[in-house]
This record gives structure tokens, sequence and C-alpha cells, in this order.
């Protein structure tokens, strides 16, 4: 991770907190995958696990408030949460869960993207932090937050390759 971006990845933790990050490569240039990113708006066109998604307050802009819901099979229905970074030129976006019907209380993330291979491809780094739910580890919390996140950069990478492709 470069100098600049290292803070957005530093999360305050409490005690009852866990906090991980997960690094994916992708084969298209970052305005492709930041253009996916971006989108506050849309998460489900690359998060598979939430299958709708409404702006409740907001234009996109910082401050920004999404409640999406959540595909059936997970411990969870629903989630609001906020655009808190959104930073067009790092490529920078944050948001925290404010609220919903699931188990990640507190979930705070961090996307960064980064150049590599020359600008042909990107790094994605995702950092997070969240409550551990009563009845679990942190390392419980970490493998099932990882495990979601993981999936989510996965199905980016796909969709972002093939829009790469079809330039
Ligand atoms: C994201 C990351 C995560 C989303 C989690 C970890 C979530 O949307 C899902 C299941 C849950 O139990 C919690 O970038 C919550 O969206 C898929 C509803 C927050």
């Amino acid at each position: 991770v470069p100098d600049y971006a290292a803070p957005y990845h530093r999360h305050q933790v409490g005690l009852n907190q866990c906090c991980s990050a997960v690094v994916r490569s992708i084969d298209a240039p970052v305005p492709v995958v930041w253009s996916v990113v971006r989108r506050f708006d849309e998460p489900q066109a690359y998060k598979h696990f939430l299958k709708s998604c409404h702006v409740i307050d907001g234009d996109g802009h910082v401050g920004t408030v999404r409640e999406v819901r959540v595909v059936s099979g997970l411990p969870a229905n629903w989630s609001t949460e906020r655009l808190e970074i959104l930073d067009d030129e790092r490529h920078v976006m944050s948001f925290s869960v404010v609220g919903g019907e699931h188990r990640l209380a507190n979930y705070r993330s961090v996307t960064t993207l980064h150049a590599a291979r020359g600008g042909a491809g990107t790094m994605v780094v995702e950092s997070y932090a969240v409550d551990v739910p009563n009845g679990n580890t942190k390392e419980e919390t970490c493998v099932f937050v990882d495990t979601i996140v993981n999936c989510n950069l996965q199905s980016l990478a796909q969709i972002a390759e093939n829009m790469a492709r079809n330039f």
C-alpha cells in the first residue's frame, strides 16, 4: 500500500471489535474498476449477496444513506449504510453500517484502488472493522467477513475485466 493510502486502512478498533483487510488484483485499469466501486447507489452490481438497494437520503455525495436488502440464506435481512469517503482523485471509498437487521454492528470499510502493471491492472485493498457479535470469536467474525469481501472482490474483478475487454 502506498504511503498516502496507509492511514485510510488504519482503523480505530475497540476491545470487542476485530479488523482485517483483503487484497485483490484485477486485470483492468483503475478508471474501469473505479467506475463500478464509486456507485454507492448500486452495490448490488457486484455484491451478489445483495438483492436491492435504495438510496434513502442524499445524492451520491458523502453522507448519502442507502438501504440494501440481503439475499436469503444469510443471517441478515437488510442493512442501512452511510457513505463516509468518496475521493475520485485518490480512488478511495468508505461506508459505515448505521443500522439494519444483521449481526455486523458498526461495520465500516475502506476500499482503495492502486494502479498496477503500468496502468493495465488494479490492486484493490479493502479493510474493515466491525463489532464481534455475541456468541462469536474475533476469528469467526473475520472469517465470515473475509468470505463476503473476497466474494465481492471476485465478482468486481469479473465485471471490471469484462468491461475492460469490451472497451
Ligand atoms: C460489504 C461488506 C459486507 C456486507 C455484509 C461484509 C452484509 O451486507 C451481508 C451479510 C451480513 O450478515 C451483514 O461491502 C451485511 O457489503 C451480505 C448485511 C452488512
